[in-house]
């Protein structure tokens, strides 16, 4: 090769034309190869803080630079982050997430709290950065995270264990709770009247509509009334599309056990006890199966929200049933061989957030024992479950924080105190010192159990909180108050964002 042949081609080599196109055919190739979508999936009972949970997380970053409050979100602290926004959802036919009605109520003046939601929806998020530490640094400026966020109902998840039992299996365990306390004062006259009901006589419609009605109010006392928290089947309260469809309308038969074995098999669909045991086969091939199937699988990531100060504030009854719920909600992520949701479906979820939510219904002391606490609800199961291939972070959040830290002084010594606006007294045990809505507040509102509360904490238990109104009054492009929803972001975003 002669001299001038070697220099033209090094300049064909370094010619900067050529260098452009070839980072971006490496981009282009890089952008196919690495991964930068993440499906994250929230989840939580009613009331949780999903809608509030989600609306933060979003607000804080779209409007990142107004005023976020984001010191432990690496991507933002190093400088890499770069813009994010609201870009057409993924599924058309899943309902839209409701991002505009939330954030206006939570930045009106007087604001108040996002409606309740029923079902299922999603958002899809376009987080914009610089690639600092990835092969993506050397042929590209800019790289593009999608996020799509799912939010879906905690009572779903409650359904998961009637897969592995049979009508009978389920009539059972449901029946025993429909027995004792804290229910049975609520369901005993449905218990009686289904009593009297002949199993093997022909069904009659209206009547099994009639009760599953009956039932379906059952639940609904339980979960807003008595504050309780294992509701089965969970479509009942919250059916989504399905209100109103038939595949609702059963309930569980008592005293199935006592019946011929022979006679119970041999039922016709058209008896009372063939017509629900097929409801009941048809809701869990066709309702809580295709959720798991449909969408549960696709996600990639997980935050489970939970209320633990709500039903320790309900007292000894709501608490435990929190626990068996969340043990419930928690054999959806059991991964291991014996898992009964290996052998169902091939889940793929690598990070599992759990966040104990309105932390800023406390004083900041208590958020370590918040986090000990939410640790030892999940730990009973934690023990009967295999989180191998799973990194799992607790955490006390506050998605919206509606309160200020100050101190007083109480017989000579400082403590501290949480200054709010009231909003109303769902939560206050104790009626009659509940102060006006509206009225701003200075309140220590007690100590978290670092440990699973004995019967000595509920005789004493002197713990009582109010609801806070939202601050409001701001932009809707201003980020909104929080506590640790930066380090939400860090666990479940920066490792993608590298
Ligand atoms: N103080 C405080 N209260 C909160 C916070 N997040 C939620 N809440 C309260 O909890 C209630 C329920 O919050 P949502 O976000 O609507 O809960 P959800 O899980 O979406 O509830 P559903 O839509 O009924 O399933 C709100 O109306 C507030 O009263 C928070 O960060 N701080
Ligand atoms: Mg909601």
């Amino acid at each position: 090769m002669t001299s001038s042949n070697k220099s033209s081609k090094h300049r064909g080599l370094f010619n900067p034309k050529r260098i452009d196109k070839l980072k971006n055919k490496t981009a282009e190739l890089l952008n196919r190869s690495i991964d930068q979508h993440i499906n994250l999936a929230v989840t939580g009972l009613s009331r949780s803080g999903k809608t509030a949970f989600i609306t933060s997380l979003v607000n804080q970053l779209i409007n990142e630079g107004q005023g976020s409050q984001l010191s432990f979100f690496d991507p933002v602290q190093q400088g890499n982050f770069i813009a994010a926004k609201r870009i057409p959802q993924k599924h058309f036919r899943v309902p839209r997430f409701d991002y505009d009605s939330s954030i206006s109520s939570l930045t009106a003046l007087p604001a108040h709290w996002p409606e309740p939601t029923h079902g299922i929806s999603e958002l899809r998020l376009a987080i914009r950065y610089q690639p600092k530490a990835s092969l993506l640094k050397y042929v590209k400026d800019m790289a593009t995270l999608t996020v799509d966020i799912t939010d879906y109902p905690g009572e779903w998840l409650l359904d998961l264990p009637m897969l592995k039992q049979t009508y009978q299996q389920w009539s059972e365990f449901t029946c025993e709770l429909l027995s004792s306390k804290p229910r049975l004062d609520s369901s005993q006259k449905f218990l009686d009247k289904v009593a009297e009901i002949d199993p093997f006589a022909p069904a009659n419609e209206e009547v099994l509509a009639e009760l599953s009605k009956e039932y379906t109010q059952l639940l609904h006392t339980f979960r807003y009334e008595l504050g309780l928290s294992v509701i089965q089947p969970g479509r009942f309260i919250l059916p989504g599309e399905l209100a109103g469809a038939p595949i609702l309308e059963f309930f569980p038969f008592p005293a199935l056990a006592e019946l011929d074995g022979n006679d119970y098999q041999n039922a016709s669909d058209d008896s009372v006890i063939g017509m629900l045991r097929a409801r009941y086969l048809e809701y869990k091939e066709h309702v809580v199966r295709k959720f798991y199937r449909q969408h549960f699988v696709k996600f990639d990531r997980q935050i489970v929200l939970a209320d633990c100060l709500t039903p320790l504030n309900n007292g000894k009854e709501s608490f435990q049933d929190l626990e068996q719920a969340i043990s419930m909600i928690l054999e959806s992520y059991s991964y291991g061989k014996s898992g009964l949701f290996s052998r169902i479906f091939s889940p793929k979820i690598d990070k599992l957030l759990f966040a104990a939510t309105k932390a800023d219904h406390v004083t900041p002391e208590q958020h370590a024992p918040m986090v000990s606490l939410f640790n030892e609800l999940i730990h009973q199961s934690k023990n009967k479950l295999n989180f191998e291939a799973v990194e799992v972070q607790t955490l006390a959040i506050a998605s919206v924080r509606t309160t200020q830290v100050g101190s007083t002084t109480h017989q000579g010594k400082t403590v501290p105190v949480l200054q709010g606006t009231v909003l109303d007294n769902n939560n206050n045990r104790d009626k009659k010192s509940q102060p006006p809505t509206g009225k701003n507040i200075m309140v220590f509102p007690g100590s978290v159990p670092e440990k699973l509360p004995q019967e000595s904490y509920w005789q004493q238990n002197k713990f009582n909180f109010f609801n806070f109104s939202p601050i409001g009054g701001t932009s809707k492009n201003e980020s909104l108050p929080h506590i640790r929803m930066d380090q939400v972001l860090q666990f479940l975003l920066a490792d993608k964002m590298l």
